[in-house]
């Protein structure tokens, strides 16, 4: 039985799909924090989604990747494009202050109704973040902006599943991150649909670019052939280069769509939405004192925790306790019926 939406919800999607900002906020941070009623919201924006092209961006601290984004958000903005920032954990949030000094602040876009920019942080779980990440993206899309832009800094966990949620794949080097082996060794050859060297104005930018450009032609895949990019984001050098190579790997995408990998991602989707509803559904389950006795029992260290599990899983009746309790809660003689 899917859950239904509170009144409460149903007037925030209704503000939503009348694109008011502050309820696209307001639903952003429902996600973030994980609230019930979630999976219910989520439900209704799903079919408004999958249009949009989401490009990651991701590369060492540092690196330009904050500085990047703003002058390509410039750019889509000056296509009369509507464009979604969300930055993943960042070390060096967003804000409303000057994130370039002088000519483009992060503050004009901020105040530009045709951009929304969010940060994202860590709470809980590694996994938390890049579920939240996957959803933000989900309701930024249903939204309707396009493109949607996600930075996020390293290889980690977390940032290799931030990117599997990029259509495109930007990866962002700097000369003085040493030399390309640098960047085969953390395995971003493998995930770059595009690489920029930024900071082109420092020395070593060529030799990067020449050696980045030599080790994607020994990837071997055929299709795609990932581009290498000089800019000088600071500047605004080479944005416009660099919007074009994202449009052509949209293109690129468009053009060799594949089933089973779209199967895939779809797959990996509907198993963490999954598993995520089971979890919370398990820990509200006991916190209300369903198997309450078990639960105390546990906590008194009376009772294994392994051997309480499985009386738990091992049984159809303690499990629709644990799954249910919430449902079984609120659940009044005449709804019950239906
Ligand atoms: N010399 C030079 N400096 C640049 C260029 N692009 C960005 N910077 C500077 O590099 C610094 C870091 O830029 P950010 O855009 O914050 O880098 P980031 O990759 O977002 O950094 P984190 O979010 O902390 O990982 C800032 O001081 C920028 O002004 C460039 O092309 N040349
Ligand atoms: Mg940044």
């Amino acid at each position: 039985m899917p859950q239904k939406l509170s009144a409460k919800l149903k007037q925030l999607l209704e503000r939503f799909e009348a694109r008011d900002k502050g309820a696209l906020a307001r639903v952003i941070t429902l996600v973030e924090n994980r609230s019930a009623g979630v999976a219910a919201l989520m439900d209704q924006l799903y079919r408004k989604t999958g249009r949009a092209h989401v490009v990651g961006f991701t590369g060492a601290p540092g690196a330009g990747k904050s500085t990047l984004i703003s002058r390509l958000v410039a750019a889509y903005r000056a296509l009369d494009r509507e464009v979604g920032v969300l930055a993943i954990d960042p070390s060096s949030p967003f804000s409303g202050g000057a994130v370039l000094g002088d000519r483009i602040r992060m503050a004009d876009h901020f105040r530009d109704a045709g951009v929304f920019i969010r940060s994202l942080s860590t709470r809980g779980s590694h996994g938390g973040l890049s579920r939240a990440a996957r959803e933000a993206t989900r309701v930024l899309d249903a939204f309707g902006y396009d493109p949607i832009l996600i930075e996020t800094a390293g290889v980690g966990q977390t940032e290799l599943a931030v990117m599997d949620l990029a259509h495109t794949t930007v990866v962002v080097t700097v000369p003085e991150g040493g030399d390309s082996v640098q960047v085969m060794k953390a395995g971003l050859n493998e995930i770059a649909d595009i690489f920029v060297v930024n900071k082109a104005d420092r020395s070593g930018a060529e030799r990067l670019r020449t050696e980045l450009d030599l080790s994607v032609r020994l990837k071997s895949d055929g299709g795609w052939r990932t581009p290498v990019l000089l800019t000088q984001a600071a500047e605004g050098q080479g944005i416009d280069a660099l919007v074009q190579a994202i449009a052509s790997h949209r293109a690129y995408l468009l053009s060799h769509r594949d089933p089973v990998i779209e199967g895939e991602r779809r797959l990996r989707e509907f198993r963490e939405i999954l598993t995520t509803e089971m979890e919370a559904q398990v820990l509200r389950g006991l916190a209300r004192g369903a198997v309450a006795s078990l639960v105390s029992q546990v906590s008194r260290g009376e009772l294994n925790p392994y051997h309480a599990a499985r009386t738990i899983t091992g049984s159809p009746a303690t499990m629709a306790e644990v799954l249910w309790a919430e449902e079984r809660d609120k659940e009044t003689p005449d709804e019950a019926e239906g």
